[in-house]
């Protein structure tokens, strides 16, 4: 009976063990994980387009060749996500159809464009930085398809990572406009990259709940902490600065204190009034209907040799 069952799903999770896709489930933790997986897979999917951009820009063919790779392997992520939730019952072209209608998100920061060619590393250093550490702690998560497809995507991520600071130092080497260019970049990515994080948990509706059952391991306010006191560092290193007078180093508390968020630009943007929140939508939703007749040949065909012997 159901509450063997539940007794059963606690018992795992309190053993921190796996819950794999045959096991029974609540419904609540079910929904949780097909919406946090799919708005995952979604901003993987919008997340190919801002750095997409520049893929017929990208200054020398080995640039344009790292981007290229960077930017497959987005698309790559997106799939094994989307197939962690099809473990969980849910059907792939349904969550495209809910994205496209607005009815499910992806991730606020692909609404900002790409304004010059230093975006494309600090989207590399910075956002794929704090993607990095969002999501190393899922590698823990208690859903095992969704834990193991986040080992691989962190592997990728953190050579993404290194790409983007690898084409910053190198413009930081170069001319003044180069690293005013790169200045710049980094003052418009700084705060819309905090906003990743999610809410502060006192506004952070799924957090409690979601960390009772181990999907999350840590709030948001936790993670935008130790991002930030990653990112200073770094930060020097480079010879940028970050736009925030307040960030400054506690040594009370061993963190860096920073200024407010601007959480009604979050709320903004999530609401679908970012600057780019039309052309990316509107970018995969013709994607998705430009492309159906390839899913239409590839069923029709599948059909037709439907028990074939190969
Ligand atoms: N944007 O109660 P919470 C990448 C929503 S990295 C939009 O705190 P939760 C790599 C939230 O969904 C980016 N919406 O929610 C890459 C909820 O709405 P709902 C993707 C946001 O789930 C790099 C509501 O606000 N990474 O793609 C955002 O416990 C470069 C209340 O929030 C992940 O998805 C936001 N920033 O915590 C690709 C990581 N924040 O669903 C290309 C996995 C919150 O109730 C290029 N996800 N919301 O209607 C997570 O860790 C969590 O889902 C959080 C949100 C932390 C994002």
């Amino acid at each position: 009976d159901e509450a063997a069952l539940l007794e059963q799903f606690d018992a795992t999770l309190a053993a921190d063990h796996r819950i794999e896709p045959r096991d029974w489930m609540p419904e609540g933790y079910r929904k949780t994980l097909i919406r946090q997986v799919a708005q995952h897979a979604h901003s993987e999917i919008i997340g190919m387009q801002p750095e997409g951009d520049w893929l017929l820009a990208a200054p020398s063919l080995r640039r344009k060749s790292v981007l290229l790779a960077k930017v497959q392997d987005e698309a790559g992520h997106g799939m094994y996500l989307y197939s962690a939730a099809e473990t969980l019952g849910a059907d792939r072209a349904d969550l495209t159809d809910k994205l496209v209608e607005q009815k499910q998100k992806y991730s606020s920061i692909f609404n900002y464009p790409t304004l010059s060619y230093a975006d494309v590393g600090v989207i590399g250093w910075l956002v794929d930085g704090a993607a990095i550490c969002n999501q190393v702690p899922l590698c823990r998560s208690s859903y095992g398809p969704y834990a193991r497809a986040m080992i691989r995507i962190c592997k990728e991520e953190s050579f993404h990572q290194r790409q983007g600071y690898e084409l910053l130092m190198t413009m930081m080497r170069g001319t003044d406009e180069q690293r005013a260019m790169v200045q710049d970049a980094v003052d418009r990515w700084w705060w819309p990259t905090l906003m990743m994080f999610g809410p502060p948990d006192e506004h952070s509706p799924n957090t409690a709940q979601s960390m009772a059952w181990g999907i999350k391991r840590h709030t948001n306010d936790e993670l935008r902490q130790k991002f930030v006191d990653m990112s200073v560092p770094q930060a020097e290193v480079l010879g940028v600065t970050f736009p925030d007078p307040e960030l400054e180093f506690d040594p009370e508390t061993g963190h860096y204190r920073f200024g407010k968020l601007d959480w009604e630009e979050f709320k903004r943007v999530v609401g679908g009034q970012g600057p780019m929140n039309a052309i990316r939508l509107a970018r995969r939703r013709a994607a998705r209907d430009d492309n159906a007749w390839v899913t239409e040949a590839a069923t029709a065909y599948a059909r037709k040799h439907e028990g074939a012997v190969a």
